[in-house]
């Protein structure tokens, strides 16, 4: 047994080198279109925080510099540089060239970070076209080249230090145009999860600087409270009901639990959960075991003090998460994701260790703040007595298309086939761009809703609310999901549901209200890539017998500069999807060989949360500021 599977070990160890990461690149970083391209970064940082976690470092620099390459800096010890045994190689270059590099690097006990896949710096050299490392150690800088993983020079000592004491790491790399669909990185996705980072890390400063525009663009996070003030930050669009983050903390068979809450008055929770610096935005264990410990104990503190008299029954957990801000953070020495992304905690005695974790820690904290225990049973019981409504009303709905049996809305132009995977439902905004639509669809696959006006704001109505409006009832139908506890997405009828609006402020607020009601109650939608938004275009142009249509301002000028020498025969603007004819409308935005969509997707939970509640929620000032902070670079929203 024992030899076998050595012998297992070695045979994987040569077919895993870096040639294999560059033949099959999305099986060690998940893809490689942007949230690949991004990974790259995030696995630089988390060395650094490994570092910071051991207590070496204290600041962290990541920089997008002008030629398209990104600098991580800290100020730890320095990668190794001295002479690894086993590769007869300086360690800085084994840890860079060799996957998982094993030997003594194995046991490092510290090392919670790791990155979603955890694979290591190694798998960014392979796919970088360029990468530099710099360590700054023993009294002098010591410097070595690659080129899509191979050393292009000996590690090479390019200067002494001043101060012999200083030391540090900074890695320079080139993503691979040959390996990833887009090499430009994106400032705000990087700051959401590096101010995450922070937040998970309290102490460790990170920065962001942006080369690339303005020289002096950067961001800096640091926070010594950490996921108290991430829970403070996630609240700052909403409106808390007690003053004080709730925090509770523990250490058992070197697991630490972490937790920090905050109820609120809005209706949607805002959970996230963390195991090892990773988002596991799959839940897992630890989730589990947060949700019973805070049900059980809402529930003995409200029998205890006679607060659920006046309702049947105990709280439901959904009661007590509802409106709910919080964040979960566990760290383990040897955590085991599983799920469709790699993002599911299943260790199974995390479950017990939270549960109880919280339970005393929370158990405590009410019986030494009553008026917060208060306040959070009264919002629960509330949310008990709507949920009893709702289902009331559930009922009521599914009667009543029991009865009308077959019953499609009238208003949906259904498609022919009966196959979902090849079927597509346009929903359109107003009757005049679905009649378009209808006519110039292909009505074998493409199905066509309009929706009139502007459909309910969901974050700020509850289920029994929701479900009284009339177009969210005839979208719910022609979708064939259900909703709530009926929600099913294997009787989804459409492969591809198109959310097409026009080009203006009308269009973008419809589709943030239809987003934001598929955001809060049919996310699965989202997350299995079923939404998108067809991209119309703004322009028409017309030269030498020729039409050219333009997505953009800076499209149409090209177009018209390029194509047609700065003379067009013809631009006409479309104003709204109604202005086109069926036939234009078919061939610019419906036409699968010449449209283009857009796939809404959800990279980052806690940044979408937030952004629905500064976009849909009660509170002002956040969205006067996020307005005028987007305004100039405005038109799109990604989620
Ligand atoms: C910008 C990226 O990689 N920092 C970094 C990495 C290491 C160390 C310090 C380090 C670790 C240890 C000892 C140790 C790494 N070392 C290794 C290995 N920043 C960045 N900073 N001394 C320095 O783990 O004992 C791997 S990463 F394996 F060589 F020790």
């Amino acid at each position: 047994m024992v030899e076998d599977t050595e012998y297992g070990a070695r045979q994987i160890r040569v077919l895993e080198g870096l040639e294999a990461v560059r033949e099959r690149p999305a099986m060690y970083i998940g893809s490689v279109d942007a949230p690949g391209l991004h990974h790259l970064v995030y696995e630089v940082v988390d060395n650094a925080i490994d570092e910071a976690l051991a207590g070496y470092c204290s600041a962290i620099e990541v920089l997008l510099n002008e030629d398209g390459s990104v600098t991580v800096r800290d100020d730890g010890r320095g990668i190794p540089i001295d002479t690894h045994e086993e590769f007869d190689r300086p360690a800085v270059e084994v840890i860079l060239t060799e996957l998982h590099a094993g030997g003594k690097f194995d046991d490092k006990s510290y090392q919670v970070s790791g990155g979603l896949h955890g694979v290591g710096v190694s798998v960014v050299n392979a796919l970088s076209a360029k990468l530099i490392v710099e360590v700054k150690r023993e009294g002098s800088v010591w410097r070595q080249l690659f080129e899509r993983g191979e050393p292009i020079s000996d590690l090479e000592r390019v200067r002494e230090l001043e101060d012999t004491e200083e030391t540090g790491t900074e890695v320079t790399f080139t993503p691979d145009a040959r390996v990833f669909e887009t090499t430009s990185f994106d400032r705000s996705t990087l700051e959401s999860r590096l101010r995450e980072l922070a937040f998970l890390n309290p102490g460790v400063e990170i920065t962001i600087r942006d080369r690339r525009r303005d020289p002096h663009a950067e961001s800096s996070f640091l926070y010594e409270g950490g996921i108290m003030e991430f829970v403070e930050y996630l609240n700052e669009t909403r409106n808390p009901l007690h003053r004080n983050v709730i925090h509770t903390e523990s250490e058992e068979d070197g697991i630490t639990v972490e937790v920090a809450m905050q109820a609120t008055e809005d209706l949607q929770p805002s959970i996230h959960a963390f195991a090892n610096n990773i988002n596991t935005r799959e839940g897992g264990s630890h989730l589990t075991g947060f949700k019973t410990a805070l049900t059980r104990v809402a529930n003995r503190y409200a029998n205890e003090h006679g607060l659920t008299n006046d309702l049947e029954g105990n709280l439901r957990g959904e009661d007590v998460r509802e409106g709910l801000t919080a964040v979960i953070s566990v760290k383990h020495p040897d955590p085991q994701f599983e799920g469709q992304t790699k993002t599911k905690l299943v260790n199974s005695e995390v479950r017990g260790i939270v549960e109880s974790s919280l339970h005393d820690g929370l158990g405590a904290y009410f019986e030494e703040h009553p008026d917060t225990a208060e306040v959070i049973i009264a919002k629960a019981v509330e949310a008990a007595k709507a949920r009893k409504a709702a289902e009331q009303a559930e009922e009521l709905t599914r009667r009543k298309s029991a009865l009308e049996s077959t019953s499609l809305p009238g208003k949906l132009s259904d498609c022919q086939t009966r196959d979902p995977a090849e079927a597509e439902l346009f929903i359109t905004e107003g009757d005049s761009a679905g009649g378009s639509a209808k006519q110039g669809r292909d009505p074998s696959f493409q199905a066509v809703l309009p929706i009139r006006g502007k459909i309910l704001n969901v974050e700020k109505h509850r289920l029994d609310r929701i479900l009284q409006n009339e177009e969210i009832r005839n979208l719910i139908t022609a979708l064939g999901t259900g909703i709530g506890e009926e929600f099913d997405i294997e009787e989804l009828r459409y492969e591809k549901v198109m959310l097409m609006v026009d080009a203006d402020v009308d269009g973008a607020h419809i589709r943030t209200l239809l987003l934001t009601f598929f955001y809060r109650h049919m996310r699965e939608l989202i997350e299995q890539g079923h939404i998108y938004a067809t991209q119309p275009p703004l322009y028409r142009i017309r030269c030498g017998g020729e039409t050219f249509d333009a997505m953009t301002d800076r499209e149409r000028d090209a177009i018209i500069e390029e194509e047609c020498n700065g003379s067009p025969s013809q631009i006409q603007r479309f104003k709204g999807l109604g202005e086109m004819n069926p036939n234009q409308l078919w061939q610019t935005t419906m036409n699968p060989e010449t449209r283009i969509l857009k796939r809404i997707t959800i990279e980052d939970a806690a940044a979408a949360d937030r952004m629905f509640s500064i976009l849909m929620g009660d509170a002002v000032e956040p969205r006067r500021q996020f307005i005028q902070d987007h305004a100039p670079e405005a038109e799109w929203i990604d989620i």
